[in-house]
């Protein structure tokens, strides 16, 4: 039984348990509405609302979602909640979410303890809080708190919760026992139902301007999704309409976006990112390794970030670098970056100097003798990587984990190059680390079952999304991003300009522009990275004549001032140049091309489709396991919008029939083997299979 109802002396006792997060399925609904009426007709006095396990009610069952909605609706559970003769409390333990703090606001009162949280998160799937949360939440804390609580889907402690008025009383454990003292109080005292619907919104002052200036300002910060300007659109009628004209309004405004394509991908993503963590083939039985200290090679501007990963998450670092004046530097950036935190009140003072006194450097490999994991952040240099895991094989201690930070080297050589290459792994982070959500743990031919299991645990630990991938040039991500890169370039000498090409991506809702993202990383990495391959290996020099001249000009980018841009030497602002268009021009003359106007959408199309199709080829080739991890390390790792779901699903709700015709003709049109559409692809066309028939 989901939902369970008992009496307790003069109390009625309603129970969820439904394994694991008492997500609102509709056999929890049904019982809820059971439950309330049994308690109507008997004898109790009051009410309490528990649930068993880690967590009170999380939200509605996600993965009801886009199939045909079964009665009760969660508004109907909500309903009998109100209308339930005597007084239910609410008791809440974990993360109370979404439907699950929906139920608790149709609740007269709210208990919690200390530990719990309360949170509207639906616009992280692209949706809105569709039973009441948009309606009762202003009644209780007024529109400008409600619309911060609801457009950001961010969890509120319990304490600044009760401080805001949405719980009533905070507990200690146990939880049950405290709860039910805590509705006999109230029964004690002769309190009554307390309705949130009935409150007033206190909306003095707040008006048309104020919703007008949430909408402008959501507009930048949750750029190119819709479900936050609705979000701003049921708090306004919260404030001008009678209780249940809003939630008609409201539960109107939530059936659209449960059937938007900005939702579907987001919950995509949502399942993917749970998905990804899961290994096929690695037993549940085996036990990860104890990660309790940790060392990293390289204070470079890779080693910091991931140093402050661990710092943050608790777990003591060394980091070593070759010589002291690297060392102070490093640490000295860490230093800075704790700084900057604490200066957007994102951490207070006193505990990014805790979080520092985790980190200690060092310049001596027998410093890491004992940690239970190395991380190495060195030079993009295999010579230079190999003499450092001499370094790691000879010191650390047996059993520890020895992991390398490569963006493209052949790990399963550096694992060859020691004596211990079973635990030898991937670990690759992103830019900037301490932000960055992805991981990519990169599975070598020898590594020890442990040792992954191990890496996929850790991730999640250190607040990462651990994605799996096999050893290729540039693995998931940047093996994919050379394709895309290769478009921007060709792209610009064919007749784009760097705003033309930036705004067509960022148009279809990427983060950054593909020039602008190579401004910020320098043009010179992957200069000095060409420099090293055969001129091969470096394929069709149209493809970054324009990069090169620029380099060999000194604009490297942002961090000389100058790159596909210009930037603003005090505001950083980025500007067009005229004199990258002349490189452009020279360039194209010099490669014999004649260039012509592209469309945005031509220009969107080709990096979409250079990422979709590789996509396909890294899939057969089993680098990645599923298409959602391809996603996932997308939309965590290149500011692929999240709500776009990541390449793979563009290409699923284009169709694949419609990506394997644009490929090939683009194939006819340039004659580029690598427009040539995937053989999976091709296959599952052919097979009139989708890429969730073949991920099964
Ligand atoms: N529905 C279905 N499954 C869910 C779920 C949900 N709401 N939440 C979690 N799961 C599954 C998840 O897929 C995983 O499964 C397992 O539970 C553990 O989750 C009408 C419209 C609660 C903070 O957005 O944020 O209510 O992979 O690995 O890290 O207004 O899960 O093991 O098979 O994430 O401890 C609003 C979503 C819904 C909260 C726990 N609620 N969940 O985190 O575990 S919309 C949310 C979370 C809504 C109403 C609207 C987190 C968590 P599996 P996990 P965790
Ligand atoms: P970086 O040049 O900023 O830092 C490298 C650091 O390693 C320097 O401080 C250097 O002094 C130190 N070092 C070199 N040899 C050493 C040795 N033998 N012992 C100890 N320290 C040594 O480089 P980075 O950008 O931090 O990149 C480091 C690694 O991370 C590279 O493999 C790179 O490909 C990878 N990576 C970089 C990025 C990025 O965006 N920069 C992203 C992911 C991965």
């Amino acid at each position: 039984m989901v939902v369970s109802y008992q009496k307790v002396e003069e109390l009625g006792v309603i129970t969820i348990n439904n394994p694991p997060v008492n997500a609102l399925s509709q056999s929890v609904r049904q019982g809820l509405v059971d439950a309330l009426q049994q308690a109507g007709r008997d004898d109790t006095k009051a009410v309490v609302l528990i649930c068993e396990g880690r967590t009170f009610i999380a939200g509605a069952d996600i993965s009801e979602f886009g199939k045909p909605p079964l009665e009760p609706s969660l508004p109907e559970v909500n309903a009998a909640i109100e209308a339930c003769p005597k007084p239910v409390i609410a008791a809440l333990h974990g993360t109370a979410l979404g439907g699950g703090f929906e139920v608790a606001l149709s609740c007269d009162y709210r208990c919690a303890l200390a530990s719990a949280q309360v949170g509207l998160p639906e616009v992280n799937l692209g949706l809105l809080p569709g039973a009441g949360g948009t309606q009762r939440l202003p009644r209780l804390i007024g529109p400008e708190a409600a619309l911060e609580m609801i457009t950001s889907g961010q969890r509120v402690g319990s304490a600044k919760a009760s401080a805001l008025g949405l719980i009533d009383r905070i507990l200690a454990e146990p939880l049950a026992e405290n709860a039910l003292a805590y509705a006999r109080e109230l029964v004690a005292k002769g309190a009554g139902v307390r309705r949130v619907r009935d409150l007033q919104v206190a909306g003095e002052g707040f008006g048309e301007a104020e919703f007008a200036e949430w909408r402008t300002r959501l507009a930048k910060r949750k750029r190119g999704q819709k479900a936050p300007q609705r979000i701003v659109d049921c708090v306004e009628t919260a404030l001008s309409k009678p209780f249940e004209q809003g939630l008609a309004f409201e539960r109107a405004q939530f059936v659209e976006c449960v059937q938007s394509e900005q939702s579907a991908a987001l919950r995509h993503i949502f399942f993917a990112e749970r998905e990804a963590a899961r290994v096929p083939g690695l037993d549940k039985s085996v036990m990860p390794r104890s990660v309790a200290r940790v060392g990293i090679i390289g204070a470079g501007t890779m080693g910091g970030g991931i140093a402050m990963c661990f710092a943050n998450a608790g777990i003591p670092v060394t980091l070593v670098e070759q010589n002291q004046e690297g060392l102070d530097r490093g640490l000295g950036l860490i230093r800075k970056n704790y700084e900057i935190t604490v200066s957007k009140g994102k951490l207070t003072g006193p505990a990014a100097q805790e979080r520092q006194k985790l980190i200690s450097g060092s310049t001596d490999y027998a410093d890491v003798g004992d940690v239970d994991l190395v991380i190495e952040a060195v030079f993009e240099s295999m010579d230079v990587k190999k003499q450092v895991f001499a370094e790691l094989d000879e010191h650390c201690k047996p059993g520890a984990i020895l992991a390398t930070n490569t963006s493209y080297l052949d790990i399963n050589e550096i694992a060859a190059s020691v004596s211990r290459p079973a635990d030898v792994v991937g670990l690759h982070f992103f830019s900037p680390a301490n932000v960055m959500r992805l991981l990519e743990v990169v599975r070598t031919d020898q590594v020890a079952d442990d040792v992954l299991a191990t890496a996929m645990a850790l991730g999640k630990r250190i607040g990462k999304v651990p994605v799996l991938a096999g050893v290729c040039f540039g693995f998931i991500g940047n093996r994919m991003l050379r394709q895309y890169a290769r478009e921007a370039q060709l792209c610009l000498i064919e007749g784009g300009t760097p705003e033309q090409i930036d705004s067509a991506l960022t148009g279809f809702g990427m983060a950054m522009g593909p020039l602008a993202v190579s401004d910020l990383a320098g043009l010179d990495i992957s200069y000095k990275a060409r420099q090293a391959l055969t001129q091969e290996q470096k394929g069709d020099p149209r493809s970054y004549c324009i990069a090169d001249a620029l380099v060999e000009m000194g604009r490297l980018g942002q961090k000389s001032g100058a790159g596909y841009y210009r930037y603003d030497p005090k505001t950083r602002a980025r500007e067009s140049d005229p004199e990258v268009v002349a490189v452009v021009e020279a360039q194209a003359a010099q490669q014999g091309i004649t260039r012509r106007t592209l469309s945005d959408q031509e220009i969107l199309d080709r990096h979409l489709l250079a990422l979709v199709n590789e996509g396909f080829r890294i899939l057969e080739e089993g680098v990645a396991l599923r298409p959602g991890d391809i996603d996932v390390v997308y939309v965590n790792g290149y500011g692929f919008p999240s709500y776009q779901g990541g390449p793979m699903f563009y290409a699923s709700q284009l169709g694949l029939e419609q990506v394997s015709q644009r490929l090939e003709a683009l194939h006819q049109q340039t004659g580029e083997a690598y427009w040539q559409p995937a053989p999976l692809l091709q296959q599952l066309v052919r097979d009139g299979q989708t890429l969730a028939d073949w991920a099964g």
